[in-house]
């Protein structure tokens, strides 16, 4: 078959992300109230602020903001998450990142499907957060045993998917009507299910260990938990939740507002508490699915990272001063301007020409200082899962389980995958460097 007849794997994502869309916002009627708040709040602010309208067309942003979602998902097998990173290799999206959720008391080892380069991303910016259960964290060895078997009776993907995905790995892609049954028969998966497939008591057992291990092990699926659009303000979105009927967190998790934005700051609210069927017939409820939004912000370099990463900690020390307050001192440390974010390495940017030819003779701060050359931010697009279950968790103070449980593997997760993950760090450094060299201009000449 010739490879032109195949739909190309950015046209599938866009397609399988929006019939997930339209599902969520059945399954759960807040989703589709946030997506109108969220898409009035950014209308909004970019009417507010010229400029920031102005550098959002120039890359594509305001064109993809409508559609921007990510999911998440939670897998029970190695052997799911393998098919996982195959049904998602169709759609172009492929593993980022390793994030080990144990050192925030949760029993899961993760990464996230995304496309890799600007053009894929601008095109349709569709993740889905996988993680994985480490049973090995369940301490009860009975208990263990049971969500083993449990797990390794299910098989998460309908024979559909499965015969297409043979089809796409012997043909290299997938034709129009192929692609269309592939992404009707892959939603499945993902699909909500009432009916749970333990018994009352074995939920309760399982939720004892970890509500999230109750809720990996007990379905027929991996039903998606939350699909998250994107905001330009996270806090006016925050602030106008209550008044269409969704109580969010109290606290935006994350980075402190600021006139550069920084990685990704986050909110979430409960959405649904639903009802379930036991497999002895009982009746219960199952509360596993939320509302979040998110604002995404500049992509740190490793050592904007490590400040980061000090500066939180720093704000985490308990004291009489409120949170908000001391995350907002700590982070003046953090220079709020782009110019010094990219002249102290702290930050990665876009090189972009602004005329006809490069300038001969000049050094690029010169170029950027005549105005030749612009420095545009580069979106993180990954996520930080960590730092805001870790203050979910302190918050509570529940949990003394993070300190109990073993470093997690990345090896063994990668091994279960059945590919290395991609290091983000490199892939935006790859960008910067790819923009710098369209302009002849190569990183050594960035200020030092
Ligand atoms: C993990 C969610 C991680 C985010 O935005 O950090 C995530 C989960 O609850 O399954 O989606
Ligand atoms: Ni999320």
């Amino acid at each position: 078959m010739p490879p032109c007849s195949h739909v190309s794997p950015d046209e599938i994502r866009a397609h399988f992300a929006s019939a997930m869309s339209a599902m969520y916002r059945q399954e759960v009627p807040s989703y589709g109230t946030l997506l109108d708040l969220v898409k009035e709040v950014n209308q909004q602010t970019l009417n507010a602020h010229p400029a920031l309208k102005a550098r959002l067309s120039s890359d594509n942003t305001c064109a993809r903001l409508d559609v921007e979602r990510h999911g998440a998902i939670r897998l029970g097998t190695p052997q799911e998450l393998e098919t996982c990173r195959r049904v998602f290799t169709v759609m172009g999206m492929f593993p980022v990142g390793y994030y080990d959720l144990s050192v925030a008391g949760i029993p899961v080892h993760s990464t996230a499907f995304r496309p890799l380069d600007e053009v894929a991303l601008s095109r349709s910016p569709f993740r889905i957060f996988t993680s994985l259960l480490r049973p090995e964290l369940i301490a009860d060895e009975e208990l263990r045993q049971t969500a083993l078997d449990v797990l390794q009776k299910r098989d998460i993907f309908i024979p559909e998917t499965k015969n297409l995905l043979e089809l796409h790995d012997r043909n290299g892609g997938l034709t129009s009507a192929e692609a269309d049954r592939f992404v009707s028969t892959t939603l499945e998966t993902f699909r909500w299910h009432r009916e749970a497939s333990v018994s009352a008591n074995t939920y309760h057992q399982l939720h004892a260990a970890h509500r999230l291990v109750a809720d990996i092990v007990c379905f027929k699926g991996p039903h998606i938990n939350h699909l998250t659009p994107r905001t330009l303000d996270i806090d006016a979105v925050q602030k106008q939740m209550p008044e269409r009927g969704m109580q969010a967190k109290a606290r935006i998790e994350g980075p402190p507002e600021r006139l550069v934005p920084l990685l990704l700051r986050q909110t979430s609210f409960t959405a649904l508490k639903e009802e379930i069927i036991f497999a002895n017939g009982e009746a219960g409820t199952h509360t596993a699915r939320f509302g979040e939004i998110e604002q995404r912000g500049i992509a740190l370099t490793p050592k904007g990272r490590a400040l980061y990463d000090t500066l939180l900690e720093q704000a985490r020390q308990e004291s009489t001063t409120p949170y908000e307050q001391r995350l907002v001192e700590a982070f003046r440390a953090f220079p709020d301007d782009e110019q010094e974010l990219r002249r102290q390495k702290l930050a990665f940017f876009r090189y972009v020409l602004t005329t006809q030819t490069v300038p001969a003779g000049r050094s690029l701060e010169g170029l950027i200082a005549e105005g030749a050359i612009v420095a545009i931010p580069i979106t993180y697009e990954d996520f930080l899962p960590v730092s805001a279950a870790g203050i979910f968790q302190s918050n509570l103070g529940e949990h003394k389980t993070a300190a109990t449980m073993q470093a997690a593997s990345r090896l063994a997760f990668e091994k279960a995958l059945g590919a290395p993950v991609h290091d983000e760090m490199a892939l935006y450094e790859a960008m910067q460097a790819a923009s710098l060299e369209q302009l002849g201009l190569t990183e050594t000449e960035l200020c030092n």
